[in-house]
């Protein structure tokens, strides 16, 4: 499946409809007042998020999504049928920035979620609205608006907790494919994942959390080389770094450098994220070396290192105790945060509450 993470198009709201001038024609009533009804709304788009949908893949092909218009007003006071909105599908993770004025939109998160992000226009006002004292036989009514247009920037970012990283021929796809039901391609050579690989790896619980192998990273990726950009963006999300090192390659200290720089370069927060170090392939190595390797690694980060072997699941047991531990505290310290910015929130409220103030609001002091 090819992956497609970015896509441009355009989305415009249905017109209103036109408002209608018409009169009562009623026997034995000379003269019927105005009775021209609003034009009905013109239809929305809107986004809703897609669980099922990996890629913005579609977007390529049906660029232009339009709602239906709102219908004109009817004779006897009757309002317009509204036009129909257009759901359009896309995948969890998906940005929808606006074009013209560069600015975000929305982020669809969560499966279901919606954004509107092309209002249809109103309906115009009938004649009946234009009914007063002065101008009993209104001949005029309003057009309907048109709908909001705008040219979107659809940008995909994947909504995977820990981010499986390294350079090309780690180990990483392996490492995934050892953990969860994901089956990427693994080969002998650089290069060979192209689009990152999600996987789902269940805790002991039964939980299941997302994983994400990301295509090898490469000198000059924080830069754009081999497509590094792309790959580094959808590490933005990720709770965890998971940094496969190769230790059989010529010199796994630089390699571990050249990854370190290029989320140093790209910034976006890379560098500050959690970072566990799984020193990879230990099969095809003596111990001695790999510890060497180790205490080299260990003068200048101070993530924890774990001992792998991704291909015959040596170490793989300590490394994911390591990981849930690490995600449980993560999520412990921000449901301790939110717990008490919900108690801050709580407190400036009740400061903000008259009924607690002994200072007199409008000469007039409340008391509880
Ligand atoms: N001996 C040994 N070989 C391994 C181990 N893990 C991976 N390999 C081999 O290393 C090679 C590269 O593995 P991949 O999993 O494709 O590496 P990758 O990091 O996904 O590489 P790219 O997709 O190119 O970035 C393959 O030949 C694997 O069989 C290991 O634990 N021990
Ligand atoms: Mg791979």
């Amino acid at each position: 499946m090819q992956f497609i993470d970015q896509a441009e198009i355009e989305v415009q709201g249905g017109k209103g409809g036109d408002g209608m001038v018409s009169f009562r024609r009623e026997k034995y009533v000379p003269a019927g007042g105005p009775s021209g009804g609003n034009g009905g709304r013109g239809g929305s788009v809107i986004f809703e998020a897609d669980a099922n949908l990996q890629t913005l893949l579609d977007f390529r092909y049906a660029r232009i999504f339009k709602a239906d218009d709102g219908k004109r007003g009817g004779s006897s006071n009757c309002t317009g049928a509204n036009g129909k909105d257009v759901v359009v599908q896309v995948p969890c993770g998906t940005m929808v920035y606006d074009l013209e004025q560069d600015c975000l939109l929305g982020d669809l998160v969560s499966p279901g979620q919606r954004l509107c992000v092309a209002a249809g226009g109103k309906g115009g006002l009938g004649n009946q609205h234009f009914l007063s004292n002065r101008n009993r036989a209104p001949e005029y009514a309003l057009p309907g608006l048109e709908g909001e247009q705008r040219q979107l920037r659809l940008e995909l970012k994947l909504l995977a907790e820990v981010g499986i990283i390294g350079l090309p021929n780690a180990g990483k796809s392996t490492l995934i494919a050892a953990l969860s039901a994901a089956r990427p391609k693994i080969a002998d050579y650089p290069f060979t994942t192209l689009v990152p690989n999600l996987g789902v790896v269940r805790k002991p619980t039964g939980d299941g959390t997302v994983f994400a192998d990301i295509p090898g990273l490469i000198e000059g990726a924080a830069a754009g080389i081999g497509l590094g950009h792309e790959f580094l963006r959808h590490i933005e999300r990720t709770r965890l770094l998971l940094h496969v090192l190769d230790v059989t390659a010529g010199d796994p200290i630089a390699d571990f450098r050249v990854i370190e720089q290029e989320l140093a370069a790209y910034g976006r927060g890379l560098m500050e994220k959690p970072q566990i170090i799984a020193l990879n392939k230990i099969d095809a190595l003596d111990e001695e070396m790999i510890r060497e390797i180790e205490a080299e690694l260990q003068r200048f980060s101070d993530a924890p290192c774990l001992h792998i072997s991704a291909a015959t699941r040596r170490g793989l047991d300590d490394l994911m105790q390591l990981v849930w531990q690490w995600l449980d505290e993560m999520a412990a310290a921000d449901a301790e945060a939110q717990r008490l910015l919900e108690l801050e929130l709580q407190a400036q409220a009740e400061l903000n509450n008259p009924f607690n103030s002994d200072v007199p609001i409008d000469g007039v002091t409340y008391s509880s």
